[in-house]
């Protein structure tokens, strides 16, 4: 359970982070399962629905940039959310109601792992209120060299910046140059592993290359008051289900309490991701295509 103190600097800066998320028991499972299903990507040759692909993969070197669903791969990542600390976590923050958006694990492999350019969630799915946010669970110890996570603090109460390249498309990243992106104020987020990082919907974030020797492994799980509604044209898989199909997973996405059929409104600025990147399926595909300017490289990230 957060402390008062803990709460006023989620609501004032837009993030927090918390050690001892999970128990070393559980640590360890994920941990292990983890390094497994990396190793279990040898025969891959190209992205799938499970597994990214980082540049140099192959079977002597497997190299991933992320674990799409990982609470779809394996229980464990979903049962670790709903028995942990992460679980008071997202009461405290959240309310009684609590939907997992989305889950994925960016494994940034050693040695040059990709970065994250600056972005900001909302771009990517807009709803009707921004009572939602991502939890970071460290799997490794994060530290400066292996591409921690980065944040701008007070950037939830700011505008939603453009995320559109060059070619009039999304680009899932903000310009490095646009004014009111103010990277002098970023704050790095380290940690031990079991530690959590919690950062709100609308925060500027984004993480350098992976310059170590060590995986960068951080279980993102995103999730949403049950009253804020996906908006149409945002990027959720959500919108590709029948109303069967969108009901059936409502049920199922539950982390705690019950789905709501009465969406909270709330006016906040909201622009939608369209037209989309010429190819989708994870950030690293969508920031590439979309011809995102690098904030770390200082250049275009390099296509395809
Ligand atoms: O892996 C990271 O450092 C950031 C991940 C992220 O922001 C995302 O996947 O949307």
């Amino acid at each position: 359970m957060l402390s008062q103190e803990q709460i006023q600097s989620y609501d004032d800066n837009g993030y927090i982070l918390v050690e001892n998320a999970i128990t070393p028991e559980q640590l360890s499972m994920l941990r292990t399962r983890t390094l497994e299903l990396i190793d279990e990507s040898r025969p891959v040759t190209e992205s799938n629905d499970v597994f990214d692909l980082d540049e140099g993969h192959g079977p002597n070197n497997p190299r991933l940039t992320r674990i799409k669903l990982p609470h779809k791969v394996d229980p464990m990542f979903w049962d670790v959310i709903r028995s942990s600390a992460m679980t008071e976590v997202l009461r405290d923050l959240l309310g009684d109601n609590v939907t997992l958006q989305t889950s994925k694990l960016n494994t940034k492999a050693p040695g040059g792992g990709m970065a994250v350019e600056w972005h900001q969630d909302w771009a990517f799915y807009p709803a009707t209120n921004d009572s939602m946010l991502a939890i970071g669970l460290m799997l490794e110890d994060v530290d400066l060299e292996n591409g921690p996570l980065q944040v701008i603090p007070g950037s939830h109460k700011g505008p939603v910046l453009s995320h559109m390249g060059p070619g009039g498309r999304f680009c899932g990243a903000v310009d490095p140059s646009d004014p009111d992106f103010d990277l002098d104020k970023a704050v790095t987020l380290t940690g031990k592993a079991g530690s959590m990082t919690v950062h709100h919907v609308r925060m500027l974030h984004g993480s350098a290359p992976n310059t170590s020797d060590r995986a960068r492994l951080i279980c993102f799980y995103e999730c949403a008051a049950a009253d804020a509604w996906p908006l149409a044209g945002g990027s959720s898989y959500i919108h590709k289900l029948t109303q069967e199909e969108l009901w059936q997973d409502m049920q199922e996405r539950m982390i705690f309490g019950e789905p709501t059929l009465t969406p909270r409104l709330e006016a906040n600025p909201v622009r939608l991701c369209l037209p989309p990147a010429p190819t989708g399926g994870s950030i690293f595909k969508t920031q590439k295509t979309g011809g995102a300017r690098s904030a770390f490289a200082k250049q275009p990230v390099a296509a395809e």
